[in-house]
């Protein structure tokens, strides 16, 4: 396959630094060699740029909302990037950088797609609006955003309006919900499989309900967006806001298989590696070896 890797050094959208770091560490671990090695052609397009802002204007766009401007704009050009790559028939391969980035993904698939679904592996639900972040983190908020859900300057991006229809959301492995985020997943009947949920129904029959139920809805292409933070806390300190009760190694790669392949998945992000927070390397050692096995199963 033809992997277009789009590297998105952000960290704006975590406020943490490091997060900036992961496609660097991971260039540096082979990552393009990874990809090629599995039998794909790689064109790197390099970091995407990220304007440079001082803290001192985190708030400058938007009362509660940090770095709003430098977030949109990233948002932007990414989705322009994600559409031209599916038009020239290349799979995006998004590496961040926090999840933030999720919102131009989503945008340029489904400028490309009549009809995307999406599916969010996440401890997260990353569905918070300006009214309901407890933090003001724009990388709690990427999927609302695409969903129409927030700011006009993200639900805007690259295009007026909602990018993906409630029903076409999957949410799979959350834990850290918010609030606001049970409750508008409950308005909008988001397909939200929490954590509690995945250990009830057993992650294949997870995977074959998610599927079924895409492949009986007239969907022409799937986003899959990956949060490092969906594996167990224990896996990953290299991550922002690592969480308890997660997947486990082995649970992480079952997932990612089953959906990648099927062949309906067109797009993806990896995101929320910080180098910086990291334990000797195990987290950024343990991203290579799934993104190995993302493009030793992906069809
Ligand atoms: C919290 C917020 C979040 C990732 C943390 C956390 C969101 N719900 N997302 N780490 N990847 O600030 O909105
Ligand atoms: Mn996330
Ligand atoms: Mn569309
Ligand atoms: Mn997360």
């Amino acid at each position: 396959m033809n992997i277009n890797l789009l590297a998105v050094p952000i960290m704006y959208g975590c406020d943490r630094n490091g997060a900036q770091y992961g496609p660097k560490i991971l260039r540096e671990k082979d990552l393009v060699e990874v990809i090629k090695n599995q039998n794909h052609v790689v064109y790197d397009f390099g970091n995407l740029f990220i304007p440079s802002v001082p803290e001192s204007e985190k708030y400058a766009n938007h009362e509660h909302i940090k770095y709003l401007k430098p977030v949109a704009e990233t948002n932007n050009n990414l989705a322009h990037l994600v559409y031209s790559s599916l038009c020239s028939e290349s799979f995006p391969f998004v590496v961040g950088g926090d999840h933030s980035l999720g919102l131009g993904s989503i945008s340029g698939a489904s400028k490309h797609f009549e009809n995307l679904a999406v599916i969010w592996i996440d401890a997260h639900g990353d569905i918070n609006t300006p009214e309901t972040s407890p933090t003001g983190n724009s990388h709690g908020m990427p999927l609302a955003a695409a969903l129409g859900v927030g700011v006009p300057e993200l639900t805007n991006v690259y295009y007026d309006g909602p990018k993906v229809k409630p029903e076409n959301v999957y949410i799979i492995g959350a834990r850290d919900l918010d609030e606001g985020e049970v409750k508008l997943a409950k308005d909008l009947n988001l397909n939200l499989y929490t954590m509690d949920t995945v250990r009830k129904m057993g992650i294949s029959t997870v995977i074959e309900e998610v599927l079924n139920k895409i492949k009986s809805s007239n969907i022409d292409g799937v986003h899959l967006s990956f949060d490092i933070d969906a594996l167990d806390k224990s896996l990953v300190p290299g991550t922002g806001t690592p969480v308890s009760n997660g997947f486990s190694f082995e649970e992480g790669k079952k997932l990612l298989e089953g959906f990648l392949s099927t062949g309906l998945i067109k797009s993806m992000d990896f995101v929320e590696l910080n180098p910086i927070l990291d334990n000797k390397d195990m987290t950024s050692n343990l991203c290579i070896e799934l993104i190995n096995y993302i493009f030793k199963t992906l069809r």
